[in-house]
């Protein structure tokens, strides 16, 4: 074999011909902070100093940062209309364990070099599915130890795991409410297996997106019976977490629609009123996902500010969308504003461990040079940076709180501190306001807390 075909084999293997682990992105060295660096340089951090210390965490501990399997390493450029247009030089296009092995060393090459120190994955991203659920089940076992082990060579951890309960035909008509119980049982087994490997990677968290939760016609669907079903799943992963001992955070995470007309788990509200209801609250948080709270019609930030009300923010998948287009296209989020807002909120709630910011988010498919998986990911994490700045700044400065204070402040004291507490009646209100007459009127001031916004970002 020639010198030139050796390497090649070599390199497709993962192991070079003299036994060291072949280097998938030559000439792209560890990512470093350099905050003097060029407007046309894009690879290197300019605001992301990982040990800096802001607000009394590291800027790492604050951010949390992952980078997920499916769209960084499974990701080919579909889109409806259009065939792939992305092939990376380590894939050989097929589904063979030697083409999942090799994808699994770029991928920890990638992590070390970018600097994250967590990943996230769907079962069926790293392994193949098999003919049967315990082929399945094997190749997962084989990958996830080779997961271990590069995982305990980096120091890369895992932020979460989840199962793909929506790609495969049999799930088509859901997973968890899927009117046949055959179905369910079968998308049972696959968690069970999820969270067995979660244990085994020591997940911090574990995160359910039910794809095919819901319905494309409510005349075929029992809408109470699916839901009950799907507490009861939810249920059953309770109990098996705590039979095995895993101790990762179980998640829940939203979406409106796509790719069924209208999916369960909605909004932020809608899960946690769904929790609430069947008893499950203690046991779930959230993990919002922008461009998912964008498609329920909301703005970007507003599942992450209810979430963290209820106590239930628990991690994010930091991505944005286009709301021009109205899907979910799972853009690299770089715009300043939106992470000082998401920031803001996880500063105010004192961070977001045991989750943190998962980049959901894909390059588009023209953007095609191996390059551009690295540029994406330090622009969004710079621009996170940027965000954590602004919103520290904003947070320990404190002018819009005391400003938001004080419009509250009428509940201090009298009536208003009754109806705070609760122990105000209708007679009571009556009598004050046959007292005082009509409320003064008091400005809303949204122009001057945007103003007050804009100072910071
Ligand atoms: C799809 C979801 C998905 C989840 C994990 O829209 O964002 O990628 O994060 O199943
Ligand atoms: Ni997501
Ligand atoms: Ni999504």
């Amino acid at each position: 074999m020639s010198q030139e075909s050796k390497s090649k084999r070599a390199r497709l293997s993962g192991d070079s011909p003299n036994g060291s682990a072949a280097e998938f992105f030559p000439g792209i060295g560890k990512i470093e902070y350099k905050p003097g660096a060029g407007p046309t340089e894009v690879l290197c951090f300019k605001h992301y100093n990982a040990k800096e210390v802001i607000n009394g965490h590291s800027m790492e501990a604050w951010l949390r940062f992952s980078a997920c399997y499916w769209h960084t390493f499974r990701g080919v450029g579909l889109d409806p209309f259009g065939m792939p247009t992305i092939k990376r030089p380590w894939d050989d296009g097929t589904e063979s364990m030697d083409n999942a092995k090799r994808r699994l060393r770029v991928a920890f090459e990638f992590f070390s070099k970018l600097g994250v120190k967590y990943w996230t994955f769907h079962d069926r991203d790293v392994a193949p599915e098999g003919a049967t659920l315990e082929e399945t089940n094997r190749n997962l076992d084989e990958i996830t130890d080779l997961a271990k082990e590069l995982m305990a060579k980096t120091g890369v951890k895992l932020l979460w795991n989840t199962c793909n309960l929506f790609a495969n035909p049999r799930y088509m008509n859901g997973a968890a409410t899927n009117p046949d119980a055959h179905v369910v049982a079968y998308a049972a087994a696959q968690v069970k297996k999820g969270l067995e490997i979660g244990k085994k990677l020591d997940a911090e968290n574990f995160v359910f997106w039910g794809g095919r939760e819901g319905y494309n016609s409510l005349l075929n669907t029992d809408v109470m019976a699916e839901l009950s079903h799907a507490a009861n799943f939810f249920k059953m992963a309770v109990d098996y977490k705590k039979q095995i001992g895993f101790g990762g955070q179980l998640l829940i995470e939203p979406k409106p629609k796509e790719p069924t007309r209208h999916q369960y788990d909605y909004d932020a509200m809608t899960v946690i009123g769904f929790l609430k209801h069947f008893g499950l609250a203690d046991d779930f948080k959230i993990n919002v996902e922008p461009n998912h709270t964008m498609l329920a019609g909301h703005s970007y930030e507003h599942d992450i500010v209810m979430a963290s009300g209820f106590g239930m923010l628990g991690s994010i998948d930091s991505n944005t969308g286009s709301p021009d287009l109205g899907w979910d296209t799972d853009q690299f989020p770089m715009d300043v504003r939106d992470t000082t807002l998401v920031m803001k909120a996880v500063i105010e709630q004192n961070g977001i461990a045991p989750g943190g910011l998962n980049f959901d988010a894909k390059v588009r498919r023209e953007s095609t040079n191996l390059k551009d998986m690295f540029i994406s990911h330090v622009g969004a994490m710079d621009c996170f940076a940027r965000g954590l700045r602004c919103a520290a700044k904003l947070v320990a400065e404190g002018a819009m709180a005391k400003m938001v204070q004080n419009r509250y402040s009428s509940f201090n004291e009298g009536i208003g501190a009754k109806i705070a507490k609760g122990t105000a009646t209708m007679e009571e209100c009556e009598n004050y306001v046959k007292k005082m007459g009509e409320p003064k009127q008091i400005s809303g001031e949204q122009e001057k807390y945007e103003c007050v916004l804009n100072h910071y970002v």
